[in-house]
Protein backbone atom coordinates (compact mmCIF):
# COMPACT_ATOMS: atom_id res chain seq x y z
CA UNK A 1 0.00 0.00 0.00
CA UNK A 2 1.81 3.26 -0.86
CA UNK A 3 2.05 5.37 1.90
CA UNK A 4 1.55 8.51 -0.75
CA UNK A 5 -1.87 7.25 -0.81
CA UNK A 6 -2.66 9.21 2.79
CA UNK A 7 -1.62 12.80 1.31
CA UNK A 8 -3.94 15.25 1.19
CA UNK A 9 -4.16 17.96 -1.43
CA UNK A 10 -2.91 21.03 -0.01
CA UNK A 11 -5.42 23.63 1.93
CA UNK A 12 -3.74 25.51 4.64
CA UNK A 13 -0.07 24.25 5.16
CA UNK A 14 -0.54 23.94 9.64
CA UNK A 15 -4.10 21.96 9.43
CA UNK A 16 -3.60 19.71 6.91
CA UNK A 17 -0.15 18.61 8.01
CA UNK A 18 -1.38 17.95 11.22
CA UNK A 19 -4.07 15.91 9.58
CA UNK A 20 -2.51 13.87 7.20
CA UNK A 21 0.30 13.19 9.71
CA UNK A 22 -2.93 11.74 11.98
CA UNK A 23 -3.46 9.44 8.70
CA UNK A 24 0.35 8.60 8.43
CA UNK A 25 0.67 6.99 11.81
CA UNK A 26 -2.45 4.99 11.51
CA UNK A 27 -1.07 3.56 8.20
CA UNK A 28 2.56 3.36 9.37
CA UNK A 29 1.41 1.73 12.66
CA UNK A 30 -0.92 -0.67 10.50
CA UNK A 31 1.76 -1.96 8.15
CA UNK A 32 3.98 -2.25 10.66
CA UNK A 33 1.85 -5.05 12.63
CA UNK A 34 0.69 -6.78 9.56
CA UNK A 35 4.04 -7.64 7.85
CA UNK A 36 7.49 -7.62 8.35
CA UNK A 37 9.84 -4.48 6.74
CA UNK A 38 11.65 -6.87 5.34
CA UNK A 39 8.41 -8.22 3.60
CA UNK A 40 7.94 -4.57 2.19
CA UNK A 41 11.29 -4.33 0.83
CA UNK A 42 10.55 -7.11 -1.00
CA UNK A 43 7.55 -5.78 -2.30
CA UNK A 44 9.34 -2.54 -3.71
CA UNK A 45 10.75 -2.50 -7.26
CA UNK A 46 13.93 -0.67 -6.29
CA UNK A 47 15.92 -0.99 -3.14
CA UNK A 48 16.35 1.42 -0.70
CA UNK A 49 19.84 2.92 -0.41
CA UNK A 50 22.21 2.27 2.65
CA UNK A 51 22.07 5.38 4.72
CA UNK A 52 24.92 7.23 5.40
CA UNK A 53 27.30 6.49 8.13
CA UNK A 54 27.36 8.36 11.21
CA UNK A 55 30.25 8.94 12.90
CA UNK A 56 32.40 10.99 15.69
CA UNK A 57 35.65 11.26 14.15
CA UNK A 58 38.83 13.54 13.67
CA UNK A 59 39.27 15.19 10.73
CA UNK A 60 42.13 14.61 8.56
CA UNK A 61 44.11 17.58 7.91
CA UNK A 62 43.52 18.96 3.78
CA UNK A 63 39.70 18.96 3.59
CA UNK A 64 36.70 16.78 4.51
CA UNK A 65 37.47 13.11 3.50
CA UNK A 66 35.43 11.48 0.24
CA UNK A 67 32.39 10.77 0.52
CA UNK A 68 31.45 13.45 3.02
CA UNK A 69 28.13 14.78 2.86
CA UNK A 70 28.19 16.52 6.06
CA UNK A 71 30.50 17.57 9.05
CA UNK A 72 29.61 18.93 12.00
CA UNK A 73 31.80 20.43 14.68
CA UNK A 74 30.64 21.42 18.21
CA UNK A 75 30.98 24.98 20.21
CA UNK A 76 33.15 27.74 19.31
CA UNK A 77 36.63 26.56 19.88
CA UNK A 78 35.40 23.76 16.71
CA UNK A 79 37.70 24.52 13.86
CA UNK A 80 36.47 24.57 9.73
CA UNK A 81 38.46 22.64 7.54
CA UNK A 82 38.47 25.66 4.92
CA UNK A 83 35.42 27.05 3.18
CA UNK A 84 33.19 24.26 2.79
CA UNK A 85 29.58 24.52 2.56
CA UNK A 86 29.13 20.98 4.01
CA UNK A 87 30.50 21.77 7.27
CA UNK A 88 28.66 23.51 10.24
CA UNK A 89 29.58 24.73 13.56
CA UNK A 90 26.80 23.83 15.56
CA UNK A 91 26.33 26.62 17.96
CA UNK A 92 26.46 24.46 21.49
CA UNK A 93 29.58 24.07 23.60
CA UNK A 94 31.16 20.56 24.34
CA UNK A 95 31.18 19.88 27.62
CA UNK A 96 33.56 16.75 27.43
CA UNK A 97 36.27 16.47 24.57
CA UNK A 98 33.79 16.08 21.65
CA UNK A 99 35.20 14.91 17.77
CA UNK A 100 33.40 16.05 14.92
CA UNK A 101 30.62 14.56 13.61
CA UNK A 102 31.13 13.02 10.13
CA UNK A 103 28.17 11.78 7.84
CA UNK A 104 29.30 9.41 5.35
CA UNK A 105 27.96 7.74 2.18
CA UNK A 106 28.99 5.32 -0.80
CA UNK A 107 29.24 8.00 -4.15
CA UNK A 108 30.57 11.40 -5.30
CA UNK A 109 29.20 14.70 -3.35
CA UNK A 110 28.44 17.53 -4.74
CA UNK A 111 27.58 20.75 -2.91
CA UNK A 112 26.62 24.51 -2.92
CA UNK A 113 25.66 27.51 -1.20
CA UNK A 114 22.54 29.39 -2.09
CA UNK A 115 21.61 32.42 0.53
CA UNK A 116 21.22 31.07 3.81
CA UNK A 117 21.11 28.09 3.02
CA UNK A 118 24.12 25.35 2.22
CA UNK A 119 23.35 21.90 0.53
CA UNK A 120 25.56 19.14 -0.25
CA UNK A 121 24.10 15.73 -2.23
CA UNK A 122 25.15 11.99 -2.85
CA UNK A 123 24.03 8.76 -3.55
CA UNK A 124 20.55 9.71 -3.07
CA UNK A 125 21.11 11.57 0.04
CA UNK A 126 20.53 15.42 0.59
CA UNK A 127 21.88 17.58 3.53
CA UNK A 128 20.08 21.34 3.39
CA UNK A 129 21.50 23.71 6.56
CA UNK A 130 20.01 27.24 7.06
CA UNK A 131 21.97 29.75 9.31
CA UNK A 132 19.84 33.19 9.84
CA UNK A 133 19.92 36.31 12.35
CA UNK A 134 16.12 36.60 14.16
CA UNK A 135 17.02 40.16 13.96
CA UNK A 136 16.48 40.07 10.20
CA UNK A 137 12.99 38.08 10.54
CA UNK A 138 11.18 39.22 13.32
CA UNK A 139 12.15 37.13 16.10
CA UNK A 140 12.19 33.35 16.78
CA UNK A 141 8.89 33.06 14.83
CA UNK A 142 10.05 34.87 11.53
CA UNK A 143 13.43 33.46 11.55
CA UNK A 144 11.66 29.65 12.07
CA UNK A 145 9.38 30.48 8.95
CA UNK A 146 12.02 31.76 7.14
CA UNK A 147 14.38 28.99 7.69
CA UNK A 148 11.78 26.14 7.05
CA UNK A 149 10.12 28.19 3.77
CA UNK A 150 14.18 28.19 2.58
CA UNK A 151 14.24 24.72 3.81
CA UNK A 152 10.96 23.69 2.20
CA UNK A 153 11.43 25.39 -1.11
CA UNK A 154 14.75 23.61 -1.81
CA UNK A 155 13.95 20.39 -0.76
CA UNK A 156 10.18 20.09 -3.16
CA UNK A 157 12.37 20.85 -6.05
CA UNK A 158 15.53 18.26 -5.41
CA UNK A 159 14.56 14.35 -5.98
CA UNK A 160 15.58 13.40 -2.50
CA UNK A 161 12.76 15.27 -1.00
CA UNK A 162 11.23 12.88 1.72
CA UNK A 163 13.07 14.56 4.69
CA UNK A 164 14.11 12.32 7.28
CA UNK A 165 15.43 14.07 10.44
CA UNK A 166 16.03 17.74 11.20
CA UNK A 167 17.83 19.77 14.24
CA UNK A 168 17.26 22.96 15.74
CA UNK A 169 19.24 25.00 17.62
CA UNK A 170 17.75 28.91 18.65
CA UNK A 171 18.90 31.24 21.42
CA UNK A 172 17.40 31.25 25.03
CA UNK A 173 14.67 29.08 24.15
CA UNK A 174 12.94 29.21 27.38
CA UNK A 175 12.74 32.71 27.50
CA UNK A 176 9.29 34.70 27.82
CA UNK A 177 6.23 33.51 29.42
CA UNK A 178 3.21 31.29 28.79
CA UNK A 179 2.19 31.26 25.05
CA UNK A 180 5.22 34.10 24.42
CA UNK A 181 8.39 31.78 25.06
CA UNK A 182 11.10 31.41 22.62
CA UNK A 183 10.06 28.06 21.65
CA UNK A 184 6.45 28.28 21.26
CA UNK A 185 7.22 31.09 18.85
CA UNK A 186 9.84 29.23 16.75
CA UNK A 187 6.99 26.19 16.97
CA UNK A 188 4.32 28.99 15.33
CA UNK A 189 7.11 29.89 12.47
CA UNK A 190 8.44 26.64 12.16
CA UNK A 191 4.82 24.96 11.07
CA UNK A 192 4.25 28.06 8.56
CA UNK A 193 7.67 27.64 7.11
CA UNK A 194 6.52 23.88 6.26
CA UNK A 195 5.60 23.50 2.93
CA UNK A 196 4.53 20.62 0.99
CA UNK A 197 7.44 18.26 1.66
CA UNK A 198 6.03 17.96 5.29
CA UNK A 199 2.97 17.25 4.32
CA UNK A 200 3.58 13.60 4.27
CA UNK A 201 4.24 13.35 8.04
CA UNK A 202 6.61 15.15 10.38
CA UNK A 203 10.24 14.27 9.95
CA UNK A 204 12.00 13.27 13.58
CA UNK A 205 13.29 16.17 15.14
CA UNK A 206 15.78 17.92 17.51
CA UNK A 207 14.84 21.45 19.27
CA UNK A 208 17.75 22.59 21.74
CA UNK A 209 18.78 25.76 23.24
CA UNK A 210 22.08 26.96 22.43
CA UNK A 211 24.17 29.74 24.83
CA UNK A 212 25.97 31.66 21.70
CA UNK A 213 24.49 34.50 19.62
CA UNK A 214 21.24 35.13 21.21
CA UNK A 215 19.81 35.43 17.51
CA UNK A 216 21.40 32.34 15.66
CA UNK A 217 18.73 30.18 14.27
CA UNK A 218 20.46 27.15 13.15
CA UNK A 219 18.16 24.33 11.40
CA UNK A 220 19.82 21.47 8.98
CA UNK A 221 18.48 17.96 7.83
CA UNK A 222 19.18 14.86 6.27
CA UNK A 223 16.70 13.92 3.01
CA UNK A 224 16.60 11.35 1.05
CA UNK A 225 14.72 9.91 -2.57
CA UNK A 226 12.60 7.12 -0.45
CA UNK A 227 10.18 7.80 2.17
CA UNK A 228 11.08 6.61 5.53
CA UNK A 229 8.67 5.04 8.20
CA UNK A 230 7.99 7.37 11.28
CA UNK A 231 8.13 5.58 14.89
CA UNK A 232 6.57 7.17 17.50
CA UNK A 233 6.72 5.95 21.26
CA UNK A 234 3.76 4.64 22.75
CA UNK A 235 4.69 5.60 26.23
CA UNK A 236 4.38 9.10 25.10
CA UNK A 237 1.50 11.14 23.35
CA UNK A 238 2.82 12.40 19.70
CA UNK A 239 3.98 15.70 20.29
CA UNK A 240 2.12 16.96 17.18
CA UNK A 241 -1.59 16.09 19.69
CA UNK A 242 0.09 17.70 22.88
CA UNK A 243 -2.64 19.39 24.53
CA UNK A 244 -3.52 23.33 24.48
CA UNK A 245 -0.95 24.33 27.83
CA UNK A 246 1.93 23.37 25.90
CA UNK A 247 1.14 26.05 23.19
CA UNK A 248 -1.02 27.22 20.07
CA UNK A 249 1.16 25.45 17.62
CA UNK A 250 2.03 21.76 18.95
CA UNK A 251 5.40 20.73 18.08
CA UNK A 252 5.79 19.44 14.68
CA UNK A 253 8.00 16.78 14.97
CA UNK A 254 8.27 12.20 15.14
CA UNK A 255 9.79 10.60 17.63
CA UNK A 256 12.34 8.46 15.24
CA UNK A 257 12.51 8.06 11.92
CA UNK A 258 13.19 4.47 10.43
CA UNK A 259 15.34 5.06 7.33
CA UNK A 260 14.21 3.69 4.04
CA UNK A 261 16.90 0.74 3.84
CA UNK A 262 15.50 -0.21 7.44
CA UNK A 263 19.20 0.04 8.34
CA UNK A 264 18.77 2.56 11.06
CA UNK A 265 16.78 4.00 13.67
CA UNK A 266 17.12 7.96 13.68
CA UNK A 267 15.80 9.06 17.45
CA UNK A 268 14.44 12.92 18.00
CA UNK A 269 15.31 14.01 21.20
CA UNK A 270 14.06 12.35 23.96
CA UNK A 271 13.39 12.90 27.46
CA UNK A 272 11.72 12.53 30.48
CA UNK A 273 8.28 13.31 29.05
CA UNK A 274 5.59 10.15 30.01
CA UNK A 275 2.07 10.68 27.99
CA UNK A 276 2.84 14.50 27.48
CA UNK A 277 3.69 15.54 30.95
CA UNK A 278 7.03 16.40 32.07
CA UNK A 279 8.06 13.75 34.78
CA UNK A 280 10.75 14.26 37.99
CA UNK A 281 11.09 17.81 37.66
CA UNK A 282 13.87 18.78 39.67
CA UNK A 283 15.35 15.18 39.69
CA UNK A 284 18.08 14.38 37.32
CA UNK A 285 18.96 10.54 37.79
CA UNK A 286 15.21 10.16 37.58
CA UNK A 287 14.82 12.18 34.46
CA UNK A 288 18.21 10.07 32.92
CA UNK A 289 16.28 6.49 33.97
CA UNK A 290 12.81 7.82 32.17
CA UNK A 291 14.78 8.75 29.34
CA UNK A 292 16.48 5.54 28.84
CA UNK A 293 12.96 3.89 29.34
CA UNK A 294 11.86 6.05 26.57
CA UNK A 295 14.84 5.50 24.40
CA UNK A 296 13.87 1.55 25.01
CA UNK A 297 10.38 2.02 24.00
CA UNK A 298 11.33 3.51 20.49
CA UNK A 299 14.03 0.93 19.93
CA UNK A 300 11.14 -1.89 20.56
CA UNK A 301 8.88 0.16 18.33
CA UNK A 302 10.84 0.41 15.48
CA UNK A 303 12.10 -3.21 15.55
CA UNK A 304 16.22 -2.62 16.43
CA UNK A 305 18.38 -4.65 19.13
CA UNK A 306 18.06 -3.22 22.66
CA UNK A 307 20.64 -0.64 23.83
CA UNK A 308 23.25 1.29 22.18
CA UNK A 309 26.44 -0.55 20.44
CA UNK A 310 29.74 0.81 19.24
CA UNK A 311 28.15 2.24 15.96
CA UNK A 312 25.38 4.20 17.84
CA UNK A 313 26.62 7.31 18.31
CA UNK A 314 24.75 9.74 20.74
CA UNK A 315 24.21 13.40 21.84
CA UNK A 316 23.16 14.29 25.12
CA UNK A 317 22.04 17.82 25.50
CA UNK A 318 22.62 18.84 29.21
CA UNK A 319 21.16 22.24 30.72
CA UNK A 320 22.88 22.74 33.42
CA UNK A 321 27.27 22.22 33.37
CA UNK A 322 27.48 20.62 36.57
CA UNK A 323 25.04 18.10 35.67
CA UNK A 324 27.69 16.57 32.74
CA UNK A 325 29.38 14.13 34.75
CA UNK A 326 26.07 12.20 36.54
CA UNK A 327 25.04 12.34 32.86
CA UNK A 328 28.17 11.00 31.07
CA UNK A 329 28.24 8.24 34.37
CA UNK A 330 25.13 7.39 33.39
CA UNK A 331 25.55 6.77 29.52
CA UNK A 332 28.44 4.60 30.44
CA UNK A 333 26.88 2.49 32.66
CA UNK A 334 24.31 1.83 30.35
CA UNK A 335 25.85 1.97 26.88
CA UNK A 336 29.34 1.66 27.60
CA UNK A 337 30.05 0.83 23.55
CA UNK A 338 28.37 3.79 22.54
CA UNK A 339 30.48 6.72 21.56
CA UNK A 340 28.70 9.90 23.31
CA UNK A 341 28.95 13.77 22.44
CA UNK A 342 28.57 15.41 25.64
CA UNK A 343 26.52 19.23 24.98
CA UNK A 344 25.79 22.53 26.92
CA UNK A 345 21.81 22.77 25.75
CA UNK A 346 18.54 23.54 26.88
CA UNK A 347 15.84 21.59 26.70
CA UNK A 348 12.41 23.02 25.37
CA UNK A 349 10.49 22.56 29.07
CA UNK A 350 12.05 24.78 31.35
CA UNK A 351 11.74 21.55 33.87
CA UNK A 352 13.92 19.17 31.75
CA UNK A 353 17.50 18.72 32.16
CA UNK A 354 18.58 16.68 29.81
CA UNK A 355 17.81 15.37 26.69
CA UNK A 356 19.10 12.52 24.30
CA UNK A 357 19.43 11.71 20.36
CA UNK A 358 21.27 9.40 18.20
CA UNK A 359 21.26 6.42 15.34
CA UNK A 360 20.63 3.28 16.58
CA UNK A 361 21.97 0.89 13.19
CA UNK A 362 21.08 -2.58 13.21
C1 LIG B 1 9.47 16.50 24.08
O1 LIG B 1 9.46 15.27 24.12
C2 LIG B 1 10.78 17.18 24.37
O2 LIG B 1 10.29 20.72 19.03
O3 LIG B 1 11.40 19.59 17.54
C3 LIG B 1 12.10 16.90 21.67
C4 LIG B 1 12.44 16.71 20.34
C5 LIG B 1 11.41 18.04 22.05
C6 LIG B 1 12.09 17.66 19.37
C7 LIG B 1 11.00 19.77 18.70
C8 LIG B 1 11.07 18.98 21.06
C9 LIG B 1 11.40 18.80 19.74
O4 LIG B 1 8.46 17.16 23.82
C10 LIG B 1 11.05 18.30 23.48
Amino acid sequence: MPLEAYIQPREGAATNARRSQDMMCASVYMEASMRPASDMRERSPLAARPSPTVTYSDLPAGGLPPGTLAAFGFGAQATAPGDDPRWLRVALEPLAEARPELWTIEGEVTYGREGDLSWSRGGGWLYAAVECDEADHGGPEGAAKHAYELLSAFVAQAPEHHVQRIWNYLGEINAGAGDDERYKQFCTGRIAGMGEVFAQGFPAASAIGHHADQGLLQVYLLATDREGTRVENPRQVSAWQYPRQYGRTPPSFARATLLPADDVLAISGTAAVVGHASAHTGDLSAQLAETRRNLDALLANGGLPEGFDARAPLKAYVRHPDDAAVVQAFAQAHWPQAPLVLLHGDICREELLVEIDGWRYR
